[in-house]
């Protein structure tokens, strides 16, 4: 009875070590999309990053997979509160995809199928920290969340995760995309709870 207790508090107030202040652990992966979700066929997918300079790098599906994959381990933090902790993706680095574009930009906005938008400073894009993931689980990407590739940037709320990517886009300046312009904070670290503006 006592043991029941206490493993029953501890799930409810004992810190959990790799839980960000505010959230709490989910077993399940809810699915949280502004809109309806886009069906696109591998065939159709295409992935391109447009800087200043215009069009620099574009991939179809089978460029994609022809780039090196890395297994990514990792948690994951909804700014609605829930968090999974060790979640295992595959994906293509955004280092391999930024290798060759040159741009004086110093921001991103990352642009998907069905018109959401969402806005990322290009160093939280780069050394090791985003990927345009395509598994999840050791199984293809289901539609709802993100399938066929969504960016998985997991240092910051989800929302930054932008489903069915197609495309970043380099801009001068830190504009807002879709949340960011309906409250979202700009930036949105969970471990400094940056969740609204
Ligand atoms: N294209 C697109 N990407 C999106 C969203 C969306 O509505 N559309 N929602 C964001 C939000 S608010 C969250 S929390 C996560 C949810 O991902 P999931 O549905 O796989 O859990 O996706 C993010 N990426
Ligand atoms: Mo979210």
């Amino acid at each position: 009875m006592a043991g029941f207790s206490r493993g029953f508090g501890a799930r409810r107030r004992e810190p959990v070590p790799d839980l960000p202040p505010g959230q709490y652990l989910t077993e399940d992966f809810p699915v949280l999309s502004a809109g309806p979700t886009p069906r696109i066929a591998r065939e159709d997918w295409s992935f391109r990053i447009l800087t200043e300079r215009g069009i620099s790098a574009t991939w179809t599906w089978d460029q994609l997979m022809a780039l090196p994959i890395e297994e990514v381990h990792t948690d994951i933090h909804c700014v609605t509160r829930w968090s999974k902790l060790g979640t295992t993706w595959r994906g293509v680095s955004l280092d391999t995809l930024f290798a060759d574009v040159e741009t004086d930009d110093d921001y991103a906005m990352a642009h998907s199928y069905g018109g959401y938008t969402t806005n990322i400073p290009l160093e939280d894009l780069l050394d090791g920290k985003a990927w345009v993931a395509f598994e999840f689980e050791g199984e293809p990407l289901e539609p709802e969340h993100g399938g066929p590739a969504r960016l998985l940037v997991p240092h910051l709320y989800f929302w930054k995760s932008a489903k069915w990517v197609n495309g970043i886009t380099l801009q001068d300046r830190d504009d807002p995309g879709f949340w960011e312009q309906n409250g979202y904070n700009l930036h949105g670290d969970p471990w400094k709870e940056e969740r609204y503006w």
